[in-house]
């Protein structure tokens, strides 16, 4: 059975070569631009919500990264970057791989929502941004006091989680700067061989995004790129 990694370029299905370069496990990636913003019709054709990733094994295909990553691990991957529950840390496990795309993700894109209505968004989205500094601080205070999400191993919680602090940031460009927390540990993760395979693979053309300084928006690069 080969395994396949369908991987919008500069978006959260990176998520899955990391894991797969990190668990050391053969897959094809193959690499879809966006078109210019949004999904190309080839992701479309695989996913009815016409989005990534979308992996594919054997007659299965299957959508959203943190069904994929638990699918990889336990299936190609002998449960490793999972805790089992047996571990001391399995409830920590649990919680920050759940809270990436439960929690954070999409409060992020709620903020970046709001950031582009005209008027601002009025009180509503001040508070909704407020409530993203409050998360923001509450990994940042996690991350001070352990090496990985999940403790003292590095585990799939870290991998559903990075890319809210780096390449989530080109569509909502914010400032890491205060959170020395999240900057220590993304100079951590930029250190993983298998991170930097990843990268290499799936989106050659980005920065790693360590910085504090907010990088620039997609947006602009496009229009750099004549491609807006
Ligand atoms: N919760 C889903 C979110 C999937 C998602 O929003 N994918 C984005 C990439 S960051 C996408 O496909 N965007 C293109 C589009 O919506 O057209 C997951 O984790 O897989």
């Amino acid at each position: 059975m080969t395994l396949t990694i369908h991987h919008l370029q500069v978006s959260q299905s990176e998520r899955l070569p990391w894991l797969c370069e990190e668990l050391d496990i053969p897959y094809t990636l193959v690499l879809h631009q966006r078109a210019p913003i949004f999904s190309p019709q080839s992701i479309k054709d695989l996913n009815p919500l016409g989005q990534a990733p979308v992996i594919q094994d054997g007659s299965l295909t299957l959508a959203e990264s943190g069904a994929c990553a638990e699918y990889i691990i336990h299936i190609h991957g002998n449960g490793k970057l999972a805790l089992p529950p047996s571990h001391k840390n399995y409830a920590d496990y649990l919680y920050w791989f759940h809270f990436a795309n439960g929690s954070l993700q999409p409060l992020m894109a709620m903020v970046m929502m709001l950031s582009r209505i005209e008027n601002g968004g009025g009180d509503y989205a001040a508070s909704v941004l407020e409530r993203f500094k409050s998360r923001l601080a509450f990994v940042d205070a996690r991350l001070a006091k352990n090496t990985w999400l999940a403790g003292d191993e590095f585990t799939a919680a870290d991998i559903m989680t990075v890319f809210t602090f780096t390449t989530a940031r080109v569509f909502y460009p914010f400032d890491l700067t205060e959170y020395l927390g999240i900057l220590a540990y993304l100079e951590r993760v930029v250190q993983r061989e298998g991170y930097k395979k990843a990268r290499a693979k799936a989106d050659p053309e980005l920065e790693m995004m360590t910085e504090g300084k907010a990088p620039r928006s997609f947006m602009e690069r496009l229009k750099a790129e004549g491609k807006l």
